[in-house]
């Protein structure tokens, strides 16, 4: 029989070709279309929809949020969603929609699809958005974007920036994973939240009545699995409750294909950066489960596959899909006894 995921797995899809794939995704099964539904937390700087799909009986009372795709080049990230999508949705069609019964899936598989577009038409390496940064956005450059992982306003830019104001201590900060400068790969932005992307996840998780058990975050690469805090390197309260859960997700995913993941925080395992989706959702969101996963590649240069950092082959789409949705599907299988 002909392979009805053949259309997405195959290749990494333009930013039309994921729009039409929720739409068909949604239309998989009409008698149970009560179970998805697709609407569009808001647009970006080039005026895209930023489109979000919902999965869940309508029973279901908590809700878990996913996006991908935040940072433009890492092309593995969006069809790590999708093929997740589709694997829950499937769940739904063989009518075992255990988790779905407890749990809304919220799905976004395409944060920054303007940065996306323009990764996959002119410069396969962009990583920020492509709002201009001129006077009439509040800075002062002919650079183009910004890092939307540096945007998020909880202690943007680095706390000490606001309790000190000293130059000095600015350019330390600069020097700590978020830059003042447009022209920088992770310019953090005129101001905290300054961004339509940044602004509609924050408008998701914040101004509806949902309450939300946890958050995933998916980047790549590196093979991590990673909780808060990246603005600092100090843990949260919580964090062995943090680090357990994510503990049984990358065991279960490891058991698929022998992907290994390190756990930790963000501050600790890779650096300090501050302005994170993840540390907002936990810092100002208040969501208990909070994490970035940096999916494959491993960073590991004694790992055969490091080489391709940010441009894994699409033969890599099913395991990585398959492998990821296996870890996820058990994390949250763990969260339904606590
Ligand atoms: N890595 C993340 C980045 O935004 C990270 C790492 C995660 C930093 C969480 C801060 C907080 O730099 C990639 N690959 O984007
Ligand atoms: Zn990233």
């Amino acid at each position: 029989t002909k392979d009805k995921n053949s259309y997405h797995l195959a290749d990494y899809l333009t930013y039309e070709q994921i729009v039409r794939f929720l739409d068909e995704q949604h239309k998989r099964s009409p008698s149970l279309q009560n179970f998805t539904s697709i609407f569009s937390i808001g647009n970006t700087y080039e005026n895209r929809s930023i489109w979000t799909i919902r999965i869940g009986k309508p029973s279901a009372r908590r809700n878990i949020l996913m996006d991908c795709g935040i940072h433009a080049r890492e092309f593995i990230s969006p069809s790590t969603c999708l093929y997740m999508i589709d694997k829950f949705i499937d769940e739904v069609n063989n009518r075992r929609p255990s988790i779905l019964s407890i749990f809304n899936i919220y799905i976004i598989p395409l944060l920054n699809p303007d940065g996306y577009e323009y990764a996959q038409t002119q410069r396969r390496m962009w990583r920020k958005n492509r709002a201009p940064n001129n006077y009439y956005y509040g800075a002062y450059s002919n650079c183009i974007g910004v890092d939307l992982n540096r945007n998020f306003g909880y202690h943007w830019m680095g706390e000490i920036f606001f309790s000190i104001s000293c130059t000095v201590t600015v350019f330390i900060l600069v020097e700590n994973g978020a830059s003042a400068n447009p022209c920088s790969e992770t310019y953090a932005g005129p101001k905290p939240d300054s961004e339509s992307e940044t602004q509609n996840l924050q408008k998701l998780i914040s101004q509806s009545s949902r309450n939300w058990d946890a958050y995933l975050t998916f980047h790549s690469y590196g093979q991590y699995w990673i909780y808060p805090w990246g603005f600092a390197s100090y843990m949260p309260d919580d964090y062995i409750e943090l680090k357990n859960k994510a503990e049984i997700g990358s065991e279960a995913l490891k058991r698929v294909n022998g992907t290994s993941y390190k756990i930790g925080s963000a501050a600790n395992l890779l650096y300090e950066s501050a302005g994170g989706s993840d540390d907002w959702a936990k810092g100002v969101g208040q969501i208990k489960y909070v994490y970035t996963v940096e999916l494959r590649p491993s960073d590991d240069l004694n790992d055969a596959h490091a080489h391709f950092a940010f441009m894994l082959p699409s033969t890599f789409i099913e395991p990585v899909g398959q492998e990821t949705y296996v870890g996820v599907k058990e994390f949250l299988r763990s969260l339904i006894t606590s």
